[in-house]
Order: structure tokens, then C-alpha cells, then sequence
């Protein structure tokens, strides 16, 4: 298993500028005739990739190659004294319906697709499969299959031809038995677009709102970015088995299912949020991406982070700014800080890695778009405008990297990034320190950065970091309207010269992903929750006053005194504020987020302590809004059909959290009446987990019986009962539903479903101090290790907060993730990440 590094990049010394494709299907062997049209740039021998080939035959210029020409290994083809420009012609055999890692060319459900992101290319034929190689391609699909789908424009019935070059990470193929959704799109340039989405027969209702998400994403990037499409057709088509989420083919989407097909009656708010920003994604990397693509996987955040930023600010404009900036820091905090704490904690661009695939991770997509907020913030909006514009003038059609994007920036507004530029590079979250002191009229905030060592990387240089803040009066009123300090060295000040002591609102807007260290009053955080004008900030207040309390209850046996639960009960009633605000209020702290703070702070975290004093004061705040509850919940009641559009969903939330209270007191009465009366998967999953919550013993049946039929709805049955489980009954459940008929490992989201349901649905039941838990997700990795590496090593990450526990649970991790390492014929994905935790 040999590591790459980002500083042996070199250029290729013969290239490939247009690939001509011939495919003739076949489940066990499929025949791949390709036509490599190649020039030489410089010297040195040609080397193809290429795994899990049957090379049939192969020829330069029509001329069959003779034995010395060439060699081969396993993964590699190589052509002796390659002539200056020429065309190479392979022929090859393969055996998609034999593929379960799932990436390459490979079989669902009857279906052929591929997945070819990050190397799965060199699965279908020899090329240089390396992002810095661009070419156009035409591609033939033979067979009589129904529908035959590649990228670029249709030139005849399962011909494709796609002007724009592209590298082989972006190639796609479907055939099969599919129905199409259609719709059409005119763009800015007058371009007239056929839109469709392909599905399975029998999903062809589910398309809908994936449909209308494409059309405003594309509207959009064309108002907000300036970027049109570029082909005529532009295809979605939704696929069962897949590893990721969705990928940016090139005019042919390929998604994994349960981010297209929706309805009310099977999705949930949180799927057409989620379906709605990763269609935005995979759309708005047509030019960050396809058009502008990366010289190197270590720039993968060069098209990751800045196209998560997109969909995240398409997000904002679509859904309201303040819940989508708070639910994007709450799943960055859960997942990247967590990593950047840990033994994978990576820079945003690596500089080196064994496997690439390990690395489509929270830091380089999350972390990725903190890194493109910051610059907005440090270069303003209309620098911002300038510097994105000269980078698609200046870089369309290329394989750019890290430098060539920051360089537009520092062209177009003049601003030295420098110093920016070590977020790059520098791995770990920030720690900033803030103090105040008030005195003769005289306010002063002192600041401090640390940047803790991480794997690999110690004594680090201060970071470029924007602290947006504001000034409030004690009364609430904003005194100082938002400003932005830029942190550059360690440490820092600002004076102002005031008649009173202010209340400080620093890191408005969360203006930079770091951990903020201010031991503000009390007070002062009870006039942030009541007055401030950054939503942002003033949500952080309420999170911050509630883990001060979960964090002394854990150490300390404090209870929850009156102060907080009624500033609680407040907001929870607060007619005024925005119900998905009010709900985002109500949520308490995680059991992760707890041990990960309580860990930063010296104390061994212990999950059943967690767990416990989370379920008090959810009791504590039930109890404290006992008579409003049934009101509350009823003012939140969305009559008429359901619409998923922002402001309802926002009611839902709210009534799920307040159900949630209920049942705390109830014992799930209110649950029960809920499941019954629920017309929507919002409602309906809130009941369902609170009935599990509550120990009912019939609901989970009763599911069953009402959503067999639907694989993605039962994904959702298989995670709610081992996420909702008494902790000491979690593992015993996970394992018996492994037993379930409907139970297939080989399907990533219901692995997926049945597994995270317990490392992160459960902590506590993860944790089972008898290590059962471990021990029941080693043998599952060991197991799908051998045919699906890519979903597995994914999985292991659930490992890598081990270090944070007590010596015995510590010992039982360790054991296992030795176990796993010690295992033959692991996969380079899975040795990778048990290495890297170990270490
Ligand atoms: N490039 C894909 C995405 O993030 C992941 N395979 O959209
Ligand atoms: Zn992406």
C-alpha cells in the first residue's frame, strides 16, 4: 500500500484529447473497446492505469502492438517508445454484475451505472486515470436496451458525443429499464435544455421535487453566479446501490436514490432539504468541477469546499439564512471538529494519502466551505464577485489548483493571502481566547489563538482568522453594528472607549471555524438569547448557557436552576420568534458534542452519565412548560396538504420537539395519538422515535407491516429502533435485525442505516461497557471489507473518537481496531483508516 504525496506531482508525459467508447453490455463480460486519440508532451514511457482487466487485444495506429512494446501488472499498462501523436486501441473484458465495491462499472437493481469518482475509471478500460487529463468523448452503447445514457449530447439512439473535455473521474454510463420525469429549461444564453430525471418503474411519482429543485438551482447559478448550462439535455437518473450521496457526471447525474425520489407520505422534511441542496450540489459543479477541474486529488476542496459553500448559500436564499447557517455549523461541529480532534484529523488539502477515497471527508468538504465563507468575509461580496469571475475567465477548461484560486482573489482585490492560504495546510480546529476587561471608561477584549498540534503536524503558525462581532448596551440595544477583526497573530486587542460596560457578540455568524474561549457572564449571555440582531449568535447563547448546565450536571451533579429553564420555557413560547428557530433552540446539546466538550475540557466522558443527565433536563424543561405543551403543539398544526417549503417544515420541527417533551411526561400517549393521526413522514418518524423512546412494544410492528414495501422508508425503521433503543438493549437489537429478511449489507444505505443507528444514533449503546458494541461493528467491517471497501472504511470512522474514553473502554477499542489490522487481505481503504486510528 504505497502513500502519494502532493509533492511528487508530475505532469503526464504523453496525454490523452479525445476518447471514443464502444460498449457491448453483457452482466459477466461486457466488452470495452476504446479508442485513445494521444500526444506526446514530453518524455518518458506512457503508463495506463487499469484493475480487473481482461485485456483482449491492443494496437497503436491500427496496428496490433507487438509483446515488446508493452507491459503490464495489475493495475498498470505500459507503452514502450510511444510515437508523438498517435491513437491507442484496447479491448477489454469485464464483469459488472461480479462489481460490489461499487465503483467502476457495476449492476443495481438490473441497472447498469458507474461510479467513477475517485479512480473507479481504470475498472472499464486502460487510460491515464488522473484528473489533469482532459479529453472530449464520444461513446457508443449497444444492446437493445430501453434507455442508454452517457454524457454530452445524444447524437442517435445510445450514442453519445461530449464536446467538453473532461477527465475520467466525471465519465458516466446507465442502461436499463428506466422512465424519465421531463421537463425543459431555457438559459440565460437562450440555450434550450431538455431536463430529465430517470427512475426505476413504479418511482416515476417520486420525482417531482427533485425536479423543481434542478430548475431553481439552475435559475440560481445563473443569477447569483453568472453561470449557465452548456448541453442541450441535462439527466438525473436515481440508483439503489451507491456509495456516496450523488456525483457530477458530466450532463448525467448519477444519485443515490434516497436523495431524488420523495413524497410526503415517505420522506421527510429533512429528505427534501437534503434532496433539494444536493441536487443544488451536483448541478453547481458543472463549472466548479467539470469546467474548472482539479490538477490532483489533493486539491479535491478546490471544487469539494467551494461547491458545498454554493449549495449552502443557495440553501440560505431558498430556505432563510439563519436555520440554514446554525443546522450547517451544528453538522459541521458534530462532524469536522470531531475529526479535526482526532487521530484523522487531515489538513483541507492533504499532502499525502494511501487511498483517496478515505478522504471525502467533513474537512475537506465542510471545513472546505468554511474556508470560502472566510475569504467572502476577508475580500467582502463584491470581491468576492470579482475574484470567482476572473477565476472561470481565467481558468476554464483547466485542472487549477489551490494557488491558481487564490491568486484571482489576490488579482482581483489586491489582498495578500499569504497567510490565509496556512488554513490550507494547517490541520485542527483553532482555539480562540477571548477575555474583557472594563475600566476608566475604557472596554478592552484581549485575544489569544491557539493551534493544537494535530497528527503529524506540530508548532503551528497563527492563522489568518476573521472574528465578525458587534456591541450591545445591557438593555439589549446593538450599540455597534456588526465590524470585522482579523486575528492574524497569537494574540490580539481591541479598546473602545465607552460609558458602560457592553455586552459582547463575538464570532457573529460563525466567521470562522474555530472554538471560541470566553467565560462571558451570565447575564451577558441571557442578553445575547433575549436581543441579539445576529440569529446566529444569539442561538449560540442558548447553546452555550444549556451545555454550561449538561456539563455541570455530568461533573458535578449540579441541577438545572430556574434562570435557565425559564429563559428555556421563554423562547419555547415565544410567539414572535421563528417557529425552525425555536426548535433549534429547544435541541439539546448531542451525547457526542458533550463527551467531545467534556473530553476538550479534562474529563474522561463517560456515555451513560450523558445520557442520563440529557434525558434530566429534557424532564427538567417538559416539566417547567407542562401545561403549555398541548397549546404549543396545537398552534403548530399545518392544515391542508403538506408542503415541504421552509416555513412549515419549521412548525413541524418545532412540533416534533415539543412531542418529544411530551412523551417525556406521557409515557408516549400523545406519541401514540400522533402516529396515528400522521399524514406525512415528519410526523409520523417524530412519533415513531418517541414511541420507541417511550418502550412501546407494538409500534416497530406495526411500521413494518404499513412500509415494507418501500426500501427507503425502511431504512429510516432499521436506524429509529436501534437509534431510540434503551442503551443496554442497542447492540442486542442491531444484531437481530441483521437477521431481518430485509436486511442487506450489500445495499450501502441499509448498512448504513442499521449501523450508524448505533454509532452515532446511540452512543451509549455503542459504548456498552461490556464491548459488545464494538465488537458487533468489527466483525460487520471485517465482513463487507471484502466486497465494498469504500462504505466500510466510511464506517470505521465511528472508531476514531477512542482515545477520548475510559482505560477499559479504551482497551476493548483498541483490541478490536488491532483485531482489524491484524487481519490478511484487508482492503488499502479499510488498512488505511485503522493505521491512521491506531497511531
Ligand atoms: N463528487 C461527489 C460530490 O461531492 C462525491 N462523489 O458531489
Ligand atoms: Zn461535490
Amino acid at each position: 500500500n504505497q502513500t502519494v504525496y502532493l509533492k511528487d506531482y508530475t505532469p503526464v508525459p504523453v496525454t490523452v484529447s479525445h476518447v471514443a467508447l464502444s460498449f457491448r453490455l453483457d452482466p459477466q463480460a461486457t466488452r470495452v473497446s476504446a479508442r485513445l486519440t494521444c500526444k506526446r508532451k514530453g518524455s518518458g514511457d506512457m503508463v495506463l492505469d487499469g484493475e480487473m482487466l481482461k485485456l483482449l487485444s491492443i494496437a497503436i495506429d491500427g496496428v496490433p502492438l507487438a509483446a515488446d512494446r508493452y507491459s503490464r501488472t495489475d493495475t498498470t499498462l505500459t507503452l514502450y517508445d510511444a510515437p508523438d501523436s498517435f491513437v491507442l486501441e484496447t479491448e477489454v473484458e469485464i464483469a459488472p454484475e461480479d462489481n460490489k465495491a461499487l465503483s467502476g462499472l457495476y449492476m443495481s437493481k438490473g441497472m447498469y451505472c458507474t461510479q467513477c469518482e475517485a479512480e473507479g475509471f481504470r475498472r472499464i478500460t486502460y487510460m491515464l486515470d488522473r484528473p489533469d487529463v482532459m479529453a472530449t468523448y464520444d461513446v457508443e452503447i449497444g444492446g437493445d436496451l430501453p434507455v442508454r445514457l452517457s454524457n454530452g449530447n445524444e447524437t442517435g439512439p445510445g450514442t453519445w458525443h461530449d464536446p467538453w473535455p473532461k477527465p475520467t473521474y466525471l465519465f458516466a454510463l446507465v442502461a436499463g429499464d428506466l422512465l424519465a420525469t421531463s421537463d425543459r429549461f431555457t438559459t440565460s444564453e437562450g440555450r434550450d435544455v431538455t431536463l430529465n430525471v430517470w427512475v426505476r418503474p413504479g418511482d416515476e411519482g417520486l420525482t417531482a421535487f427533485a425536479m423543481d429543485s434542478l430548475k431553481r438551482s439552475m435559475t440560481w447559478d445563473e443569477e447569483v453566479y453568472g453561470r449557465p448550462y452548456d448541453l442541450s439535455v441535462f439527466n438525473i437518473v436515481a440508483v439503489d446501490d451507491f456509495n456516496m450521496g450523488a456525483m457530477e457526471n458530466k450532463g448525467l447525474n448519477i444519485f443515490n436514490s434516497k436523495y431524488v425520489l420523495a413524497s410526503p407520505a415517505t420522506a421527510t422534511d429533512a429528505d427534501f432539504a437534503n434532496i433539494e441542496s444536493i441536487v443544488a450540489h451536483e448541478y453547481f459543479h458543472n463549472w466548479t468541477g467539470n469546467r474548472i477541474t482539479c490538477r490532483d486529488w489533493f486539491q479535491l476542496c478546490l471544487k469539494e469546499g467551494l461547491t458545498v459553500f454554493r449549495d449552502q448559500q443557495f440553501s440560505q436564499d431558498e430556505r432563510g439564512f439563519a436555520t440554514q447557517r446554525i443546522g450547517d455549523v451544528l453538522n459541521l461541529r458534530a462532524r469536522q471538529f470531531r475529526e479535526d480532534a482526532g487521530p484523522l484529523a487531515h489538513p483541507v488539502r492533504p499532502e499525502s494519502f494511501v487511498e483517496i477515497n478515505n478522504f471525502y471527508t467533513a474537512t475537506i468538504y465542510e471545513k472546505g466551505a468554511e474556508l470560502i465563507g472566510m475569504l467572502r468575509t476577508l475580500v467582502g461580496p463584491k470581491g468576492y464577485d470579482a475574484g470567482c469571475a476572473l477565476y472561470f475567465e481565467r481558468h476554464d477548461g483547466d485542472a487549477a489548483t489551490i494557488e491558481d484560486w487564490l491568486a484571482c482573489f489576490e488579482t482581483a482585490t489586491g489582498r495578500d493571502l499569504s497567510q490565509f492560504k496556512l488554513w490550507y495546510a494547517q490541520a485542527g480546529t483553532p482555539r480562540v481566547q477571548v477575555s474583557e476587561t472594563f475600566k476608566d471608561g475604557i472596554y478592552r477584549i484581549d485575544l489569544k489563538q491557539i493551534v493544537p498540534d494535530t497528527p503529524g503536524q506540530t508548532d503551528k503558525c497563527p492563522m489568518h482568522i476573521p472574528l465578525a462581532f458587534g456591541l450591545l448596551s445591557q438593555d439589549g440595544t446593538e450599540t455597534q453594528a456588526t465590524q470585522v477583526h482579523e486575528l492574524t497573530t497569537e494574540t490580539g486587542s481591541m479598546t473602545f472607549e465607552m460609558s458602560a460596560k457592553p455586552v459582547l457578540s463575538i464570532l457573529r455568524g460563525f466567521s470562522a471555524p474555530v472554538i471560541l474561549e470566553f467565560e462571558q457572564t451570565e447575564s451577558d449571555r441571557l442578553t445575547l438569547l433575549a436581543h441579539d440582531s445576529d440569529p446566529f449568535n444569539r442561538w449560540e447563547a442558548g447553546r452555550v448557557l444549556a451545555k454550561d448546565r449538561l456539563m455541570r450536571a455530568v461533573t458535578k451533579d449540579a441541577g438545572f436552576d430556574d434562570a435557565w429553564l425559564n429563559a428555556v420555557a421563554a423562547l419555547a413560547t415565544d410567539e414572535l420568534a421563528d417557529p425552525a428557530f425555536r426548535a433549534l433552540a429547544l435541541a439539546l446539546p448531542s451525547e457526542d458534542d458533550l463527551a467531545q466538550s467534556l473530553y476538550g475540557a479534562g474529563v474522561v466522558p463517560d456515555p451513560d452519565r450523558i445520557y442520563a443527565v440529557r434525558r434530566a433536563a429534557q424532564l427538567a424543561i417538559a416539566a417547567r412548560l407542562r401545561d403549555a405543551l398541548p397549546g404549543l403543539r396545537d398552534a403548530m398544526a399545518t392544515p391542508g396538504n403538506y408542503d415541504p417549503k421552509a416555513e412549515d417544515a419549521g412548525k413541524r420541527a418545532l412540533a416534533g420537539r415539543l412531542l418529544g417533551l411530551q412523551t417525556m411526561l406521557d409515557g408516549g400517549v400523545a406519541a401514540r395519538t400522533a402516529y396515528d393521526a400522521a399524514d406525512n413522514m415528519t410526523d409520523r418518524m417524530a412519533a415513531f422515535a418517541n414511541l420507541l423512546e417511550a418502550g412501546d412494544t407494538t409500534v416497530a410492528k406495526q411500521f413494518e407491516n404499513d412500509w415494507q414495501h418501500d426500501r427507503l422508508v425502511m431504512d429510516k425503521w432499521f436506524m429509529a429502533q436501534v437509534a431510540h433503543a434503551a442503551p443496554r438493549d442497542a447492540v442486542t437489537l442491531a444484531d437481530t435485525l441483521t437477521r431481518h429478511p430485509d436486511f442487506d449489507a450489500s445495499n450501502p444505505n441499509r448498512f448504513r442505516s442499521l449501523m450508524a443507528g448505533l454509532t452515532a444514533g446511540n452512543p451509549a449503546g455503542f459504548h456498552n461497557p461490556d464491548g459488545s458494541g464494538y465488537k458487533f461493528l468489527a466483525d460487520w467491517l471485517l465482513y463487507l471489507d471484502k466486497s465494498n471497501p469504500q462504505t466500510t472504511a466510511r464506517m470505521s470512522t465511528a472508531f476514531d473518537g477512542w482515545k477520548r474514553y475510559d482505560a477499559d473502554r479504551q482497551d476493548l477499542m483498541r483490541a478490536q481496531l488491532q483485531r482489524i489490522s491484524g487481519t490478511e487481505g484487508l482492503s488499502r481503504d479499510l488498512s488505511e483508516m485503522v493505521t491512521r486510528m491506531l497511531k
